[in-house]
């Protein structure tokens, strides 16, 4: 008799249990992304793995946040945006452990950056995030930051001297820009295409599957691009704590099973052509058609001038921004430097 009432009870829980009819999701770019197409994929899976129960709607272009992107996580927090897939640099202001991905020149490789996500370095990252109110889902990728300019292409830092460069509101980037001889002023994506576009700026930094190549920056002059992967720009899919306790744990088991499955595809995207192959095979396995199977001949092709670092020439860089580094690191806290460099070396 009791374990009847006590289902009874359960089944009315259930029942109960209430859902919004709608869940706001916050993004900073376009939907031609591959951040914002792995968004509506999350979007579209939580659907599905809900039976229907959970409704996310997708806010592209900072919507959500109106101005600022680095106001985004306050929003997660506050429960104003139920969920994000945030880029770990809108979210340093708040969060100083994420400046670990703005160190300049830390990740030379996906691998390492992968150890560190599945390591020590990103478990503490994801619990640090908890204790501030936001349920980490999983790692997704805007990809690695390239330089873009309009007057010359960049291949020395003498090259870079005076050059306005737009950068993110994230106060690491001034410091690394200036320590280079640039002349960096930060804003928020939202104005950065009719900056470049009245010349206010003469040069950003964006990965290039993930922004230069669906906002075509060359139609607005950004003529030179210099690859060097100088800094890593991932993505975490999150949701509110606020929102997240109100959920049954099937409800989170399914949410967390469709923030892993977008996740992987949404990355897969990012690395398209720019990895080993990995990317596009996979995506391939999934019977995902990838339309620009190689993205620096496809900027080429645009009139793009490509300038590729090699290690020596990205040395010359590395030098410049070591005080930056140091500094940088002393924020971020020894101990998770310790563990992301300890997580690199098994990579
Ligand atoms: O603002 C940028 O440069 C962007 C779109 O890459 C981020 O949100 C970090």
């Amino acid at each position: 008799m009791k374990r009847i009432l006590a289902g009874i009870l359960v089944l009315l829980g259930l029942a109960l249990a209430q859902f919004k009819s709608e869940y706001k999701l916050s993004v900073v770019v376009a939907p031609n992304t591959a951040w914002g197409m792995g968004a509506q994929r999350f979007a579209d899976l939580v659907k599905e793995k809900t039976g229907g129960r959970v409704n996310i709607k997708v806010y592209f272009s900072g919507q959500l946040f109106a101005g600022q992107q680095t106001n985004e996580f306050q929003l997660l927090r506050t429960g104003v945006a139920d969920f994000a897939i945030g880029s770990t640099i809108n979210w340093s202001p708040q969060v100083k452990e994420l400046n670990l991905f703005n160190l300049p020149f830390f990740f030379p490789s996906y691998r390492e950056l992968d150890a560190v996500e599945e390591g020590q370095a990103g478990k503490a990252i994801f619990q640090r995030l908890r204790q501030l109110g936001v349920e980490p889902l999983a790692w997704g990728e805007n990809g690695y930051r390239q330089l873009t300019n309009s007057k010359r292409p960049v291949r020395t830092p003498e090259d870079l001297q005076g050059l306005k460069i737009r950068v993110v509101g994230a106060p690491i980037f001034i410091d690394t820009f200036r320590a280079l001889g640039a002349n960096p002023t930060s804003m928020s994506w939202a104005e950065v295409l009719t900056a470049l576009q009245q010349g206010v700026i003469e040069g950003q930094e964006n990965p290039i599957v993930g922004v230069i190549i669906p906002y075509k920056l060359w139609e607005l002059g950004q003529r030179y691009l210099t690859v060097w992967n100088y800094v890593i720009d991932p993505l975490i899919f999150a949701a509110s704590a606020q929102t997240w306790r109100t959920f049954p744990s099937d409800v989170q088991k399914a949410i967390q099973e469709a923030a892993l499955e977008a996740a992987r595809y949404q990355k897969a995207l990012a690395r398209a052509g720019m990895d080993d192959g990995t990317a596009l095979r996979y995506l391939s396995s999934q019977g995902v058609k990838v339309e620009i199977a190689d993205p620096l001949a496809y900027l080429r092709s645009h009139g793009v001038q490509v300038t590729v670092l090699t290690p020596l020439e990205i040395g010359r860089f590395r030098e410049r921004v070591s005080g930056v580094v140091q500094r940088w690191m002393g924020e971020i806290g020894g101990t998770l430097i310790v563990q992301a460099e300890a997580d690199k070396k098994r990579a």
